[in-house]
């Protein structure tokens, strides 16, 4: 039975909870929170992950940074292809969500009231106190609190530090890197909860908001695919064709078997060796631009990510009323670029990440487990943005510093 339970992917047996979950909900009516507790365990467990998890994935992920200045032009060059798509990839996903909202498209607090698992209090919102908050007064207090966003600065300086300390820095770099996959593998066993938690949440959600429940997802899942969309259809065609000064149809011809496979294993690390094939072979980037950028960019470029935290962001303040100021909009844009670089390749990263966003603008976890049910519907449509993403920059860089064999794409051209 046990066997049979696991030999389910974990993203089936999530969708199943998902289905039965709303089906009790709308048949139960609002006695369905009685099973709440269930879900608030989910959420708890994942709360158990936000620190170490950011903290050792941050810290791994801006020192593999580092190895970046190695290759000057290309990785200056990448980091800030890099930098600029992901701000620009999460002010997408903040207007789509903005916009979603205006239009009632998610249901709003009223009608869910407030959540019972407590929420860290809302940064303040002056720009003084947000810079005041900043500041990690005491580390260790700071993880304590799941204090996000002193965290993350921590994080990021401890980052920089290693990568400061050049060789003596290694050791304790390897440490991180080790640590950021040991959160992988523990996120893995939390994530077995899912399906408990999100069977729960969602009965006591349907019961709640009734058939409003599924039209809300329906929307994020809808906006989540509109917003990838664009991303890869506007802004990589417009590199490809204004920065790299290259034919776009052929570039998307040369990675769709990358895109194929990012789209049906939900993670950007498993299509690694396709994308580089992709990069190296249809499209002519040289091996040493493909291999550097591009696994770099498999862990620390995720546009796909960085999108969706935005736009989640907004759904989960809507849901639970929380008020949103500009300057915590700009906070967002900055936490969803740095939970893309945190968030590793595998899929449902994405998922986890969004606690960083949520606990730093005051946003209730329990979304997480509100939107768990359909986020590897998502998750997929992500990772191909993040993986396409991965390439234009890859074969950006290597036409601007001359590292690509353009016959490569012409003969694509022909096709
Ligand atoms: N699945 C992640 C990836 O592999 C993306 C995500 O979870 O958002 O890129």
């Amino acid at each position: 039975m046990l066997r049979a339970w696991f030999n389910i992917p974990l993203w089936q047996r999530v969708i199943g909870a998902l289905v039965l979950g709303v089906a009790l909900g709308l048949f139960w009516g609002p006695e369905a929170e009685s099973i709440k507790w269930i879900g608030d365990f989910f959420i708890k467990s994942i709360k158990m992950l936000v620190v170490p998890l950011i903290f050792f994935s941050l810290v791994a992920g801006v020192a593999a940074i580092g190895d970046l200045r190695k290759l000057g032009a290309v990785g200056g060059r990448a980091l800030l292809l890099f930098v600029v798509s992901g701000q620009i990839a999460v002010w997408l996903g903040l207007a789509l969500g903005t916009g979603a909202v205006n239009l009632g498209l998610f249901p709003d607090k009223e009608t869910l009231g407030t959540p019972s698992v407590p929420t860290p209090e809302p940064n303040p919102t002056t720009a003084v106190d947000m810079i005041l908050s900043i500041v990690p007064e005491s580390p260790v207090q700071v993880m304590a609190d799941v204090a996000v966003l002193p965290l993350i600065v921590f994080s990021l300086l401890i980052g920089i530090g290693i990568l400061m300390a050049k060789e003596e820095g290694e050791p304790v770099q390897k440490i991180f890197d080790s640590g950021a996959v040991i959160m992988q593998k523990v996120t893995m066993i939390v994530m077995e909860l899912t399906p408990f938690g999100v069977f729960a949440l969602m009965a006591w959600v349907a019961g709640t908001l009734g058939i409003d429940a599924l039209k809300a997802l329906s929307w994020l899942v809808i906006l989540n695919y509109t917003g990838c969309l664009l991303i890869i259809f506007l802004m990589y065609s417009a590199m490809i064709k204004f920065i790299a000064k290259l034919p776009v149809k052929p570039f998307f011809q040369g990675i769709v078997d990358a895109m194929a496979v990012s789209y049906s294993t939900a993670s950007s690390n498993a299509t690694l060796p396709v994308t580089l094939r992709c990069a190296e072979r249809n499209l002519g980037v040289s091996n040493s631009v493909a291999a550097f950028v591009i696994s770099l960019g498999a862990t620390v470029n995720m546009n796909g990510t960085a999108m969706y935290l935005g736009l989640a962001t907004l759904f989960g303040a809507s849901i639970f009323g929380v008020d949103l100021s500009w300057g915590q909009y700009f906070l967002i844009s900055i936490l969803a670029t740095l939970g893309a670089i945190g968030a590793a390749g595998i899929p449902g990263a994405g998922l986890i990440m969004m606690a960083l966003v949520f606990g730093a603008v005051g946003v209730p976890l329990e979304t997480i487990a509100f939107v768990a049910g359909v986020d590897r519907i998502m998750d997929m449509m992500r990772t191909t943005t993040n993986v396409s993403g991965d390439a234009a920059v890859a074969t950006t860089v290597a036409s601007m510093t001359g590292e690509i064999d353009r016959a490569e794409m012409a003969s694509l051209d022909d096709v």
